[in-house]
């Protein structure tokens, strides 16, 4: 099994009081672990981040809030759920950065999201800083006026810490267009503005963007295919398997398919479908967004393919995978598996979704691997391009979108590739993201001050 990497010996202490100061939230130590071991040879280049303590800042958030959401559920039973706002850092910009419901949201996950989320925002070249937030609430099997009912709730308390230049949440798991409505309505409500670029991720008739919707699943495989280019070849013809079956799954299939490749399996947490001769993604599309359905369905509808339940979706053979479902589901032993089957490129789509272990089996074994902060940063762009649409009162095409989509992901894609370069790291763009990204936040704390 592969051997984790050392930290610098000026950085331990520091993730060591990390962990003493926030015990209990494991997600958290490892996306800080993660960053803080591609960022020794920083030191050495700028003394005056260590100077200013910016590590030290850069791992304590600027403000945590933690609030109780009750709500009434269709029987009549009153409901207690936790909501977070992790608002961490705002050098570059106002706070950005989705809103997760999932049962399994604690704070640990929600730190860890908001961290990785400043150095991906950073990565995007727009001026947006890192947060992120949601709630325990789980939506699964709840009808549509239990979720506006908690929304609702859940921003009666969250509203005063928002506003176009101070904090602008979007979506993330269980958090889509609807639950996005429900949240601005109820914004809308209570402050009487119709204040467009408080929220990303909205209707296109309430002041949405164009392809902020398929942003984050096409920006990974803009990204992927910049890895592929880099190493000579493309997605033609190249077989794809794809964790997930949500917003960021299901439009990375769709691109994926329009640039060549056939992707043959994807999947929830029942299970993994397999389509051999190519899943049908419109189909995928109408079970999952229409009917809120479940890959099940798809082996129902369609002869050719299976369902596999609890079956472990990276021991069916590709040459890319985009693991896009949730932290930590691809570990060491799933990664070598994937190289043993001749994987060449991984896309994290996911926020954190390869485990340490796996992250080093893929380095040391030459796979191109993306890691999340850089290969998911299209959906956080092109909230920011929502907001650039809401502020001046227009509204873009598809076809401008996805262009400038395309070109910010290949700016992502050249400013790791180089920086891992000039670090003496060609080809890892995990220390290309983490180095490029902490040095630009970095730099803006230093500039602006003890703050
Ligand atoms: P969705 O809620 O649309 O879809 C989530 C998918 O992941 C579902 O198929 C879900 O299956 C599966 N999943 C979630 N949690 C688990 C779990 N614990 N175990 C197994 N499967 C799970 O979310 P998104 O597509 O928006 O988000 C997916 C990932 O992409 C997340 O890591 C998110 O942070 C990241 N991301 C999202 C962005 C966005 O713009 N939406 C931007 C950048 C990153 P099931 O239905 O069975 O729960
Ligand atoms: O993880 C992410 O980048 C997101 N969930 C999107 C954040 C955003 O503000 O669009």
């Amino acid at each position: 099994m592969a051997v984790a990497a050392s930290l610098d010996e000026k950085i331990e202490p520091i993730y060591r009081e990390v962990i003493r100061r926030n015990p209990g939230e494991v997600e958290f130590h490892q996306a800080v672990r993660e960053v803080l071991e591609s960022i020794g040879p920083v030191l050495v280049k700028h003394p005056e981040f260590a100077e200013h303590r910016i590590i030290e800042r850069i791992c304590e958030p600027e403000r945590q809030i933690i609030f109780r959401v009750p709500w009434e559920d269709d029987e009549g039973n009153v409901q207690i759920n936790r909501g977070f706002r992790v608002e961490f850092n705002s050098a570059l910009g106002p706070y950005k950065g989705g809103l997760r419901f999932h049962p399994s949201v604690y704070l640990g996950i929600v730190k860890f999201l908001g961290f990785e989320q400043i150095f991906k925002n950073a990565l995007t070249g727009m001026p947006i800083g890192g947060a992120k937030g949601g709630a325990d609430f789980d939506p699964k099997g709840r009808s549509d006026g239990e979720t506006m009912r908690f929304c609702q709730s859940f921003m009666t308390e969250l509203y005063r810490h928002l506003g176009e230049y101070t904090d602008v949440p979007a979506g993330d798991i269980g958090v889509g267009t609807r639950e996005i409505g429900f949240l601005f309505g109820q914004y809308k409500r209570i402050t009487n503005r119709y204040e467009s670029a408080v929220l990303t991720g909205k209707g296109l008739d309430w002041g949405g963007a164009r392809v902020r919707n398929e942003a984050t699943g096409y920006g990974l495989v803009y990204f992927v295919g910049e890895m592929l280019a880099a190493s000579g070849t493309s997605f033609d013809g190249r077989t794809g398997v794809v964790s997930g079956s949500g917003n960021v799954a299901l439009h990375a299939i769709e691109k994926m398919h329009a640039l060549g490749g056939r992707v043959v399996a994807c999947s929830d947490s029942d299970g993994y479908v397999l389509d051999e001769a190519g899943l049908d993604v419109e189909l995928l599309k109408e079970i999952k967004t229409v009917e809120r359905g479940r890959v099940s369905d798809y082996a129902d509808l369609r002869p050719r393919a299976r369902f596999a339940p609890a079956g472990n979706i990276w021991h069916v053979p590709c040459e890319v995978a985009l693991p896009c479902a949730t932290q930590n589901e691809l570990t060491g032993n799933d990664a070598a598996r994937l190289v043993a089957n001749g994987c060449i490129a991984v896309g994290e789509g996911a926020n954190m979704p390869t485990t340490p272990e796996g992250v080093r089996v893929f380095l040391d074994a030459g796979v191109a691997f993306g890691p999340g902060k850089a290969a998911n940063a299209g959906g956080v762009a092109t909230s920011a391009l929502e907001m650039q649409q809401n502020a001046s009162r227009d509204s873009w095409t598809f076809e401008h979108t996805e262009l400038r989509l395309a070109e910010i992901m290949r700016d992502i894609h050249h400013r790791c590739y180089e920086t891992a370069a000039e670090y003496g790291k060609p080809g890892n763009y995990v220390a290309g993201a983490n180095i490029s990204g902490f040095i630009k936040v970095a730099a803006a704390m230093v500039a602006l001050g003890l703050i």
